[in-house]
């Protein structure tokens, strides 16, 4: 993912497809100042970072989905995971065999409403053939209801729950290292709630039981090794529901690790 030490982070203050929860839309900025306060990352890097903005139009999702998906970046920062449409549909574009790594405690595969919203924006993705359904794989699920966990069995799309996760942190980010390097091109999309909400509570849906912050660094840290890795975005952040900004810090700190 290393781009000469110089990436380019593409600011996403939507809240257009989180349903009921609006404070997401104040994430990007806040994240963005927040990376300024850390020197080098645990492996001794640091990056420059250019950084745009994306214009939305609170009235109309349909036109802030056309802008994102023009814009070209490393990191996007939402911002509610329905971003993950507009940037994964792009991104899917310049490549033969596009892949999707989600780190989530949902599969949010609940409807197909078009815009997709936050809850089925996976879903959307393979029905619409964007994103081959063997080219998808979910780490953290811990929540679901009836229809997406037929979805996920009728499609046969990879998961591993956290049930699965506990205590095999490392041999399941072994087993997802191989998946992945089936892609030609990798895209990794970050939601915050797959933390357990004692180490990051400033997300929409407080999840019990998820994988704790060095857990998820792990992993960020392995997955970034990985050549064809080319676009990661992160979501689902909300400032309104944080405490003293750890959700925000530990966002930040997930973007630093990624250089
Ligand atoms: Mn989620």
């Amino acid at each position: 993912m290393k781009l000469n030490n110089f990436m380019k982070i593409v600011k996403i203050p939507s809240s257009l497809g989180g349903l009921t929860k609006k404070g997401s839309m104040k994430a990007p900025d806040l994240i963005v100042e927040e990376i300024k306060n850390f020197f080098l990352n645990e492996d001794g890097s640091s990056a420059q970072f250019d950084i745009e903005n994306v214009d939305v139009d609170v009235n109309d999702i349909e036109e802030t989905n056309r802008r994102i998906a023009s814009k070209e970046g490393d990191i996007f920062i939402g911002g509610d995971h329905s971003i993950t449409y507009p940037c994964f549909s792009n991104f899917a574009k310049k490549f033969k065999n596009p892949g999707l790594i989600v780190f989530d405690s949902h599969p949010d595969c609940v409807n197909d409403f078009k815009p997709p919203s936050h809850e089925d924006y996976v879903k959307v993705l393979v029905k619409e053939g964007t994103l081959k359904k063997e080219n998808v794989i979910l780490v953290g699920i811990r929540d679901w209801d009836k229809s997406e966990f037929s979805f996920l069995k009728d499609n046969k799309i990879k998961f591993f729950t956290l049930k699965q996760l506990f205590n095999d942190v490392e041999n399941i980010c072994d087993i997802v290292m191989e998946l992945a390097r089936e892609f030609d091109g990798l895209y990794l999309s970050l939601d915050i709630d797959v933390v357990d909400p004692s180490m990051a509570p400033g997300t929409g849906h407080l999840e019990p039981g998820g994988l704790t912050s060095r857990e998820f660094i792990y992993f960020i840290q392995r997955l970034k090794l990985l050549k064809n890795l080319k676009r990661v975005d992160l979501v689902e952040v909300d400032p309104d529901k944080d405490i003293n900004g750890i959700t925000v810090r530990l966002a930040a700190k997930i973007i630093a690790e990624l250089v």
